[in-house]
């Protein structure tokens, strides 16, 4: 491993420079420390531990390692429950000679006398540990196009003496079916097979599945000298800990028929001092034994194969030339967001959240941290997605990204939001591209036969949104806006939301500049109008005296306010409220000071507080989820990532940058609490400070986030001040008072940017040379694709 990058980081966790990886040097302190690998196919998360959240896509998501329970079909869930027979990937080491075992990566057996250590690599996970004289590596990767994971275990034997030793690779597959399962050994494929059929009752989804993926195999190169496919007959009455199979010199060599599967795979070995052993294996779901065998011949018949699938991986995640680096005074911070942030920010837009059918709003804002990354990618999404726009200017729940695909769970409710999104990630797209012929792109409807240009398909969007409102002007909310679970508040028809009426304003205002930029003043005009009335309404009707209400419900009461005991705070209509520009100098100052004074926890700014204890009948299910976790108060990431870009657009610079580090703090002992490694932002960390405040903190371990594509707009348009305007770049930096100088490699429109900002004490105003020659308009940079240019921007100090 390369040198800590910082001392200050509790002894638990280190960071590697260069490389971007993390380090957890401790399996008790962070249990449920997790990382995760993806490809287009396939996603594997994993804990410290040897924990496993693995989904793979045939289209729709399936598990090929099944919890005892069969699991109810959702989102990867939150502060995810770990129990002994979990899904995991484990390695047992047994001593011949005294019959003592360890195990990798820690579970099931938890040796005390073990060392440890969990690294995150951006292509692969690594453990280290070594215990009973013996030194071993496991490590697990993915590889682009393949449904399956690559794991390699090498065993040095450090001890002095020769060794005889049994390595036993264990991944329990779990309760498959109530309809069939069984499993296997097969010569053939020097592996473990196991058999089920995905349950079913109506003939029609025989058709359906009898081509899923429902086999799921575990195989190797080694020499095998035994195995055993029944999870009862190899835990037997020791426990996963002890299991009673490893009492015995060999495995039972058992098959499974119909009881719960397993793959146990035994391989003998005899070691001299300093020898070592490298064993491969490769497990996942295959639809039949011919699969099965085409990854052994690609993978297993040759080690350089195998190492090359790593390279692969590799590459593939390799985003050290998209978007940006940044080089600044704070090393953790730039670490985070040169590896992590963009990793996190390609996982959304590259696989949609493993999802066929996403929310829209989460499609477009995931779309928009693509932009930044593969604007390609994005502005394909963004035809994707208004393609399927209905006739009536009506954005749908969610988007469909396969032909059998359909509309499930949260997208069967009606929300009411989806269509403001369309400018508000379109804006960031015309920044960074400047591409305007996508407004021309001639694009169908979802349930007509009519075409029209994405300009029209936005104006019709707006003017959805438009005759959306009540008569105070108002927007309703129905069952829901970017708050799913706020579901009552207007379930009968009337209720608005004040986040609503803002976010509309700012999608009108931000579709109006587009329009100015692209000469129709009078459209611009009327939207822009259009806008102004959005805050009118707002101001006129809920504004509570220090912040504005959340929301009016169906029987006519605010929300959200001053006299309410719970919930009487939310951040999301001050923030909109700035970003809408539909508040004055005093209001602003206002609602910052009750944002500190209400919201602001050690941990981040929760999403609304006080948390509800109670069920609110006209809000709905947010304030049935425990107080404090995710969108009832906790520190939601996505909520807190508006703020921060509201404050960089208000230029409170000093007060964004704070709000950023408390998202994506240096390393200190609060670490442990969160519970979380630093390599993505989570979906939450836990708020309700004041009524749960020994558990507030504590990550969700969720990566699944709209954050990472706020946070990356609002560095590049906040923080760094780069934004694009036709022909070039603004630079309007908000450098907080610590940070005097940065660098930035920034990869725009082809053009590489090559950008210093430095403090300078006396300087009166913002000073720009361009490839050494000052800018003619200060500020503004005319951009060529192709070229590289050396910016050196100096600003004045106070
Ligand atoms: O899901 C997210 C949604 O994917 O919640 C956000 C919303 O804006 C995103 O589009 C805020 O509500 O159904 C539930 O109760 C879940 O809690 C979801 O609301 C939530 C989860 O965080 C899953 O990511």
């Amino acid at each position: 491993m390369n040198s800590p990058l910082d001392t200050s980081a509790p002894e638990q966790i280190s960071l590697c420079d260069l490389t971007g990886s993390v380090a957890l040097n401790n399996p008790t302190s962070m249990p449920k420390a997790a990382g995760f690998l993806w490809n287009d196919k396939l996603l594997l998360q994993m804990n410290s531990r040897g924990f496993a959240v693995a989904q793979f896509m045939q289209p729709e998501p399936a598990k090929y390692a099944h919890a005892p329970v069969l699991e109810a079909k959702t989102f990867i869930q939150p502060e995810h429950h770990y129990f002994t027979h979990h899904p995991g990937r484990f390695f047992y080491i047994r001593d011949n000679k005294t019959g003592e075992i360890f195990s990798l990566p820690y579970e099931p057996v938890k040796h005390p006398e073990q060392t440890f250590t969990f690294i995150c690599h951006s292509d692969r996970f690594e453990w280290h540990s070594e215990c009973l004289g013996l030194n071993v590596t496991l490590r697990a990767h993915l590889t682009p196009g393949e449904v399956c994971e690559f794991w390699k275990i090498t065993v040095n034997n450090v001890s002095g003496d020769s060794r005889s030793i049994s390595v036993f690779a264990y991944c329990p597959v779990g309760y498959m079916s109530w309809m069939n399962q069984s499993a296997a050994f097969s010569d053939a494929l020097n592996g473990v097979v196991c058999h089920s059929i995905t349950p079913y009752q109506k003939v029609e989804d025989y058709f359906k599945n009898k081509h899923l993926n429902d086999l799921t195999y575990l195989v190797t190169d080694a020499d095998i000298t035994g195995w055993e496919t029944r999870q009862v007959a190899f835990e037997g009455e020791g426990g996963l800990h002890a299991p009673s199979a490893l009492t015995s010199a060999k495995l039972a060599n058992g098959a499974s028929h119909y009881d719960m599967p397993t793959a146990v795979l035994q391989c003998d070995k005899n070691l001299a001092p300093n020898e070592q052993h490298t064993l491969r294996f490769m497990f996942g779901p295959a639809q039949d034994e011919a699969e099965i065998a085409r990854l052994t011949s690609s993978y297993l018949a040759d080690a350089s194969d195998f190492e090359d699938s790593l390279i692969a991986n590799t590459n593939a995640m390799d985003l050290s030339v998209y978007g940006w680096q940044q080089s600044t005074s704070d090393h953790q911070f730039d670490h985070f967001v040169n590896h992590w942030l963009k990793r996190q920010m390609h996982y959304h837009g590259d696989v949609n959240r493993l999802s066929t059918d996403p929310q829209t709003r989460n499609y477009l804002q995931d779309a928009m941290g693509m932009i930044y990354l593969k604007p390609n990618v994005a502005r394909k999404a963004f035809i994707t997605a208004i393609s399927q726009q209905l006739i009536s200017g009506a954005m749908p729940d969610g988007i469909l990204l396969h032909e059998s695909a359909e509309l499930k769970y949260i997208n069967q409710v009606p929300h009411t939001d989806h269509n403001i999104w369309l400018p508000v990630v379109l804006s960031a797209y015309f920044s960074e591209t400047a591409d305007y012929s996508l407004l021309d792109e001639q694009l169908p409807y979802q349930d007509s036969d009519a075409c029209a240009p994405v300009k029209a398909h936005i104006c019709q969007a707006m003017d959805y949104l438009w005759q959306a409102r009540d008569e105070r002007g108002l927007h309703y909310i129905n069952q829901g806006d970017w708050c799913d679970p706020m579901n009552m508040v207007g379930y009968k028809g009337k209720g608005v939301s004040v986040w609503l009426t803002l976010a509309t304003s700012v999608a009108m205002s931000m579709w109006a500049e587009i329009l100015e930029r692209t000469g129709s003043i009078t459209l611009a005009k009327q939207y822009k109008t259009q806008a102004d009335c959005c805050n009118q309404a707002v101001n006129k009707h809920c504004w509570d005296g220090d912040w504005f209400a959340r929301g009016i419900t169906d029987d006519g009461n605010l929300f959200g306010i001053s006299a309410d005991s719970e919930g009487k705070i939310f951040l999301n209509p001050q923030s909109w409220a700035m970003l809408a520009n539909a508040i004055s100098p005093e209001q602003k100052a206002k609602i910052m000071a009750a944002i500190n004074e209400h919201l602001v926890t050690p941990f981040g700014t929760a999403m609304l507080a006080p948390a509800f204890t109670k069920m609110r009948e006209d809000i709905g299910r947010v304030t049935q989820k425990f107080p404090g976790t995710a969108e009832n108060g906790s520190v939601y990431n996505h909520a807190a990532a508006f703020y921060i870009y509201a404050l960089y657009q208000h230029g409170e610079g000093e007060e964004a940058y704070r709000q950023l580090k408390m998202m994506i703090p240096d390393l200190d002992d609060a670490y442990l609490k969160r519970g979380q490694l630093p390599i993505f932002i989570p979906n939450y960390f836990r708020g309700a400070f004041h009524q749960y405040t020994e558990v507030a903190g504590r990550s969700s371990q969720l990566f699944n986030t709209g954050t990472c594509a706020w946070i990356a707009r609002s560095l590049l348009e906040g923080l760094f001040g780069l934004k694009g305007t036709t022909s070039g770049l603004t630079i309007s930096p908000q450098l907080p008072k610590h940070l005097t100088n940065i660098a930035i490699v920034r990869y725009f429109r082809g053009a590489i940017l090559n950008i210093k900002i430095r403090k300078v004490a006396g300087l009166e105003k913002k000073t720009i040379t361009v490839n050494g020659q000052p800018t003619g308009t200060p500020g503004l940079v005319m951009i060529e694709s192709g070229n590289s240019y050396e910016i050196d921007v100096a600003i004045p100090e106070a």
